[in-house]
């Protein structure tokens, strides 16, 4: 086993600050110590790897509590970044965690769908990973292979309140495995948008023939997300279930969201970069396969109404307690399936390796603190999802998931550079400052001064224990 010490460096936990030195013995974090300790001072004696990190920032590595590998969206298009080169870009860029889905799509079985997608994901992700479940088909059969999740490690599942045609779940359905959660501890994740009235939008612009790319947008209002989400939380209180909202986009919604906490109840959401940076007018609202690309769901938001800096004040202010990417790339041979329609786009768009670096511009900006940055980017979403006390955060006995992260590097996001297996970039040209320099899974270093020196296969799956859900 290798022992390894963190010198110089300064330590941000979400909770605290400190100039400390790390130890680590094999897998885990045996030490955050000063400088000049006792153990300090005999581990540099011995024989040891020394990682100066002086005048970087040491965090644990991020956790993505929301991607999609190698995800057949459609019979046409399969998200373009498998367990292989997807979990590698995640590293490029520190998450050191990341949570896919197996689907249970209508007509098939659960046990079937988790088999599937594990043995998809075996042998090829370069840092730790585990599986959220997706459910498309609520029945008596599937209610009682959800309660027996747990045991497997499986400890949330996300339902779907859009999409009436293949994953949607009607009220009754949403509250009777809310109530499973509810005594097994579970967390439900929701995707909250009204899929019945969007789709009614979504012919009567078609009829009209407005096609184009910003029309995705137009046809998905806020107003919709907001209704949904409101459903989603009362269901969850009436269920007495704690309650995730995924890829929360809009004012609307966050303001659901914010009088439920402000109640008190368990309610959580999640927001994600492109939510943060990325608008309809400027992004969505292209021609062409500019346009396409920025084809996600729930669509980019107008920024008239403030609402990526409502999003920021949310991360701020607690309500939004995530950032996780929602990662979903398409080729543009793909997006194009959609570019004179776009009900035919494929939804999604890259970002797994990014996520870090664009909320540690948030810490510049003094959108956020440094130690929320590594808050809603790793400690709480291992919280939230039963990996408290190993993931995201530097402390002994956690597993040694560390990022060495250089605050002072600048860097041009885009396609020639990134790691993620897409043809394009929608933050092309984005400049940065601050980058992962260091990577280390378990005591392993995946990226050693910007040098890619893991494998596919390191990843271990995570069975992750009952989430922390308490605010
Ligand atoms: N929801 C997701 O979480 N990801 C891709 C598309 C979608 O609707
Ligand atoms: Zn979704
Ligand atoms: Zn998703």
């Amino acid at each position: 086993m290798t022992t390894r010490l963190i010198i110089g460096g300064t330590v941000v936990n979400a909770t605290h600050t400190s100039l400390s030195d790390v130890l680590i013995d094999g897998e885990k974090i045996v030490g955050v110590v000063s400088p000049d300790s006792e153990i300090v001072q005999t581990a540099l004696r011995g024989d040891i790897d020394i990682i100066d990190a002086s005048g970087k920032y040491v965090i644990p590595g991020g956790v993505d509590a929301h991607v999609h590998l190698q995800l057949p969206m459609t019979p046409q298009a399969t998200s373009s970044d498998s367990f292989e080169s997807g979990t590698q870009a995640a590293a490029w860029g520190g998450t050191t965690t990341v949570i896919d889905f197996a689907g249970q799509i209508k007509g098939t079985a659960i046990p079937e769908a988790l088999e599937s997608r594990l043995a998809e994901a075996s042998g090829q992700c370069a840092i730790d990973y585990s599986l959220h479940l997706s459910i498309g088909d609520v029945n008596k059969q599937s209610l009682i292979d959800i309660a027996g999740l747990v045991d497997d490690g499986i400890t949330s599942y996300k339902l779907f309140m859009a999409y009436p045609d293949a994953w949607y779940s009607d009220d009754g359905q949403i509250l009777q495995v809310m109530q499973l959660a509810a005594e097994s501890g579970a967390m439900t994740m929701m995707h909250a948008e009204n899929g019945i009235a969007i789709d009614v939008l979504r012919d009567q612009a078609a009829e009209r023939g407005n096609l184009g790319s910003v029309w995705h947008g137009r046809t998905r209002p806020p107003e919709l997300e907001g209704e949904a989400t409101h459903r989603a939380i009362q269901l969850a209180i009436v269920a007495g279930a704690p309650l995730y909202i995924v890829h929360l986009s809009s004012t609307n919604a966050l303001r659901e969201v914010a009088r439920a906490r402000d109640e008190g109840r368990n309610v959580f959401a999640e927001t994600c970069p492109q939510y943060l940076y990325l608008s309809l007018e400027e992004h969505l609202d292209q021609p062409g396969i500019d346009g396409v690309r920025h084809i996600c769901s729930p669509p980019l938001r107008s920024s008239a109404d403030g609402n990526q800096d409502n999003l920021w004040m949310g991360l701020r202010t607690d309500d939004l307690s995530v950032v996780a990417t929602d990662h979903c790339p398409f080729c543009d041979a793909e997006k194009l399936l959609g570019v004179d329609d776009f009900r035919e786009t494929p939804n999604g768009l890259g970002v797994i390796e990014h996520r870090m670096d664009l909320l540690f511009q948030g810490v510049r900006n003094n959108e956020i603190s440094l130690q929320r940055w590594v808050e809603i980017c790793s400690t709480t979403p291992a919280r939230l999802f039963g990996l408290q006390g190993r993931k995201g955060i530097i402390t002994s006995g956690a597993d040694a998931d560390i990022v060495i992260y250089n605050p002072d590097t600048e860097h041009v996001l885009g396609a020639s550079s990134h790691h993620m297996d897409v043809d394009h970039s929608v933050w092309e040209g984005m400049a940065v400052k601050g980058q992962a320099e260091s990577v280390l899974s378990r005591g392993n270093f995946v990226i050693r001064n910007r040098e890619f020196v893991g494998n596919a296969g390191h990843g271990k799956f995570l069975k992750r224990a009952i989430p922390e859900p308490l605010r």
